[in-house]
């Protein structure tokens, strides 16, 4: 089974609760699909998590690429006011956007980490994917946590940015791919259509899943073949 959860945004509670849920074996795959820190207070911890479960699998979510991009600079300098009045230009404009994501949780308890627990998450931060592409059940699924910026179906998923996945802009009214199911988070279905509220949205070879778990809702988790959906 291949089962894909988005946006847990440092709920633990939800993250347990759903592993539990799932229970997957060996041979199953758990792809989460970014926007595993920030908001909540267990970013750090789930994070610690993931990284000895030899079968999940992690995607870039924005909040990953500000945390592997600033942490470093932020663990130099020794705080992140001290990193901000470090940078210049464009970065500093991206942490001090970084710092009004309800990243303060997640750089405090990086910054409580010995040497040796902050280097196993910067190596983690370089295992997430900018996007997966999979075939389950004779379907083609692309998963990438926002969609497809600067989309252009003859283009190689490979020649596109990491911006272009974590920060895209999604028509979830209009399909993406002629041919292949398009896999997201970061969108609470909410926004999509109120009558998609807490629910995983899956029309015009979209799957949207994030179900606004980062902001009181529920987690929720997809299996993709056959079509399944949990929530916790
Ligand atoms: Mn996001």
């Amino acid at each position: 089974m291949t089962y894909v959860i988005g946006d847990i945004h440092g709920n633990k509670e939800k993250y347990d609760a759903m592993l539990e849920k799932l229970s997957p074996k060996d041979t199953d795959a758990v792809f989460v699909l970014g926007d595993v820190i920030d908001i909540g207070d267990d970013g750090i911890a789930i994070l610690q998590d993931m990284m000895y479960r030899a079968n999940v699998y992690p995607v870039l979510g924005e909040h990953e690429y500000m945390a592997k991009k600033f942490l470093p600079v932020i663990a130099e300098k020794g705080s992140a006011e001290k990193a901000l009045a470090a940078l210049e230009g464009e970065e500093k404009e991206q942490l001090a956007k970084w710092l009004t994501m309800k990243s303060e949780k997640t750089i405090a308890d990086f910054l409580s980490l010995d040497e040796e627990g902050r280097e196993a998450v910067l190596d983690y931060f370089s295992e997430f994917t900018p996007y997966e592409e999979l075939e389950e059940g004779g379907k083609t699924f692309v998963l990438a946590h926002a969609g497809i910026n600067n989309f252009d179906e003859g283009k190689s998923l490979e020649d596109y940015s990491e911006e272009d996945f974590v920060f895209a802009k999604t028509d979830y009214n209009t399909p993406c791919f002629s041919d292949k199911y398009l896999v997201t988070a970061h969108t609470p279905t909410v926004a999509i259509g109120k009558e998609f509220a807490g629910k995983v949205y899956s029309k015009k070879r979209h799957v949207a899943i994030d179900c606004g778990c980062g902001y009181g809702g529920r987690l929720a988790a997809v299996c993709l073949n056959p079509l399944k959906v949990f929530y916790c």
